[in-house]
Formats: structure tokens, C-alpha cells, sequence
């Protein structure tokens, strides 16, 4: 808790500043998750700090994804995902080293999503659903445990945009991503039992960091009037 400090808008210079002083003399910098289901608004909450001159924002590498040197491995990987499963897992467990190894200059580093859910959500429902087999899932399983034992993979909090499979459901339909057009609702819902199983239950993975659980059920003027009321805790896990 940062005692005293009153930051109401983006553009409350006195809050902001003080929110900068905190975090510029706190020792170590500040690493925040932001986490959930496709379609749940979670590029929506990082474009949102965007303008936040202590936030520095690092949204997932979808572009990368769609383009590895000439492969779309996104849009493989939903037209055939028994057969591309493994790659693209491979590649997205890659670019999310990539994203906790990155040096912020700014004093708040803001990933979409992280390490961890691609292996406690995404490798595991490959998994379940017998997508990936059973030596591809002990392929990844290794790396990520190699990873998390000789990396720094070190996340402050957690950030759950927590909105039912309906509503994440509707807005990737709006969105009309290309390569999502054939998503099925089931594999929505499987997702979001993985993560309610992960970030809420906490019973079989555990969670590296506290969990910040945030409503992203409603609209946007909402969720931005939602953000702005937690925005000490989205930014320094103040309480
Ligand atoms: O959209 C990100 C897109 O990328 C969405 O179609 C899910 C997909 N994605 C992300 N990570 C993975 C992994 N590890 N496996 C399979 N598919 C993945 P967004 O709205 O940002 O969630
Ligand atoms: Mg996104």
C-alpha cells in the first residue's frame, strides 16, 4: 500500500507522478500478467496503460505468430491442430521467453499472458484432448520446467480478466480474427475451466504470484471505469 496516494484519472499528474516516484525508488521492477481466456479483453486492458508513462506494455505476439519466417503457424495450428499443436506450442513457449526475458527501461512491465498459461492452459488442454500426444505434452512439460528452474520468469501479479465463455464467445466473433473464424464455443469453455482450475481453484498447478481477479464481463466504458479503480493494484499489487 502506498500510503496516501490518491491517483483517480490517466491524467491526475500529481497521482501519476507519485505512482512514478514509487516506482522508480522501489528496488526491483514491477512484472504484471494479465491473463484469461481468448476474446476476454486482455489487449483492451494493455492498450489501456498504454498512455500510463510508467507502463511498459508487451502484448502477445500474435503478428509473430501469423508470420514465422513465412509461415502462418496461427492459422495452421487451428485448421489441423493434432498435426501443429507441438509447433506452435514450441514457438509460442519461444516468444513468451522472449517477452519475460525482455529489459523494460520503464518501471512496470505489462506481458499478455505468460509462460504459464501457455503451459497450464493452452499445453494442457492440447493435452486432454488428445491434440498432443503424450510425448509432445513430456516435450514441453520439460522445457517449461527447464525454463522455470534456470530462467528468471518472475511475475508480481497476476491479472485474471474473468468473463464467461458466452461473452469471450461473442466478442471473437466481432473481433473476426481470420484465423479464428472456426473456433468452437467448446474449446472456449475448455479453456476457461483451465483457467478458473489454475488462477481460482489453484488445485493442481500452482499459481507463481498473487491473483488479481477483475469482472471482464461488461462493456468497455465499464471495464474501463473498472481499471481505473484498480489501477494501484493492476500497477503495484497494492492492496
Ligand atoms: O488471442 C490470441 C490467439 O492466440 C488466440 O487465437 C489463442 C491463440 N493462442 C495463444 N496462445 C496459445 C497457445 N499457447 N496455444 C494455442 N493457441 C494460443 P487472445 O485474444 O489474445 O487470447
Ligand atoms: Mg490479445
Amino acid at each position: 500500500m502506498i500510503g496516501g496516494l490518491s491517483w483517480q484519472h490517466t491524467d491526475d499528474v500529481d497521482g501519476l507522478n507519485e505512482l512514478k516516484q514509487f516506482c522508480n525508488t522501489r528496488k526491483k521492477k514491477f512484472t504484471v500478467s494479465v491473463e484469461g481466456n481468448i476474446g476476454c479483453g486482455k489487449s483492451t486492458l494493455l492498450s489501456y496503460f498504454e498512455s500510463c508513462s510508467t507502463v511498459e506494455p508487451l502484448k502477445e505476439p500474435v503478428e509473430q505468430w501469423t508470420n514465422v519466417q513465412g509461415h502462418n503457424a496461427l492459422d495452421l495450428l487451428y485448421k489441423d491442430p493434432a498435426r501443429w499443436s507441438f509447433s506452435f506450442n514450441n514457438y509460442a513457449m519461444l516468444t513468451r521467453l522472449q517477452m519475460h526475458k525482455y529489459v523494460t527501461v520503464k518501471p512496470v512491465k505489462m506481458l499478455e499472458r505468460s509462460l504459464y498459461s501457455t503451459r497450464y492452459v493452452f499445453v494442457q488442454n492440447g493435452f486432454n484432448n488428445n491434440i498432443l500426444t503424450g510425448l509432445e505434452y513430456a516435450v514441453l512439460t520439460e522445457w517449461f520446467e527447464h525454463l522455470v528452474a534456470s530462467q528468471n520468469i518472475n511475475v508480481d501479479l497476476f491479472v485474471y480478466l474473468r468473463a464467461p465463455p458466452e461473452v469471450c464467445y461473442e466478442r471473437i466473433k466481432m473481433r473476426n480474427r481470420k484465423e479464428e473464424s472456426t473456433v468452437p464455443l467448446q474449446f472456449i469453455e475448455e479453456l476457461h475451466e483451465l483457467h478458473e482450475d489454475w488462477l481460482i481453484e489453484q488445485n493442481h498447478f500452482k499459481v507463481p504470484g498473487p491473483v488479481l481477479v477483475l469482472d471482464a464481463t461488461h462493456e468497455l466504458p465499464e471495464m474501463k471505469q473498472l481499471y481505473e479503480e484498480n489501477k494501484q493494484r493492476i500497477l503495484c499489487g497494492c492492496t
